[in-house]
């Protein structure tokens, strides 16, 4: 995937004027957006079509997919059939899984990004004693795209040393979570970053700035 000035939008706002506002002030700048559960329970799966329509952006649907494969084939399937580019998997569930969402995507000629650890405190718990063997899994399946933590560059670091340099990596947590984006993107390939845009009380300029400090 070839993310434009390698920022990706999180959207998660609960109105659709709102999301619009945001998506009118940023895409001049951007042409990945993520779509999560917020706006997606708020507005209905359909929002992803209506800004496939109304926006030359790519849409990464953030479903942290994470049930038994015959479930997971269902979501990846319906969520790309409304439009979506691609949607994030959680890798934890396991090699049958994570394979059922790859295939399905690669069925509808789309893409799956697998989610290795979390940028949240809470993540080190459970998923970091796993996430590089959840990396690991992930090559060993063939998949290319991976979620991986801004706000733990140590781990990030790791991360990138197992799926290798080719793979693409998408990174949360930059801004309100503490990540750095120029830091960052030295291991990632694009940052993904949600409220310091959208609750930014000049969303155009507060990406101008984030895209700024990664020329720097
Ligand atoms: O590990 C993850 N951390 C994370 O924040 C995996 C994610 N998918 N996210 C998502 O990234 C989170 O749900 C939100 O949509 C976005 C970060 O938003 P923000 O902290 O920049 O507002």
């Amino acid at each position: 995937m070839n993310v434009k000035n390698q920022i990706i939008l999180a959207l998660d706002v609960e109105e659709k004027n709102k999301a619009y506002e945001i998506l009118d002030q940023t895409t001049e700048y951007l042409d990945t957006i993520k779509i999560g559960y917020p706006i997606t329970l708020a507005l209905g799966p359909s929002i992803i079509t209506s800004i496939k329509e109304e926006y030359d952006v790519k849409i990464i649907a953030d479903f942290k997919v994470a049930d038994i494969d015959a479930t997971n084939e269902k979501i990846v399937k319906t969520t790309l059939n409304y439009g979506a580019d691609a949607i994030i998997v959680h890798g934890f569930t396991g090699e049958d899984s994570v394979l059922a969402c790859k295939n399905m995507a690669e069925k509808l000629d789309k893409e799956i990004f697998l989610l290795t650890e979390m940028s949240h405190p809470g993540a080190d718990k459970f998923l970091k004693p796993v996430s590089l063997d959840i990396a690991q899994m992930g090559v060993d399946l063939g998949i290319k795209n991976y979620v991986a933590p801004a706000t733990k560059i140590d781990r990030l670091k790791k991360i990138r040393e197992v799926v290798g340099k080719d793979s693409f990596i998408i990174s949360p947590g930059v801004g309100f979570q503490g990540g750095n984006a120029k830091d960052t993107l030295q291991y990632s390939n694009a940052a993904i970053v949600g409220r310091s845009i959208y609750n930014a009380s000049n969303p155009k300029k507060a990406l101008e700035e984030i895209i700024e400090s990664i020329k720097v």
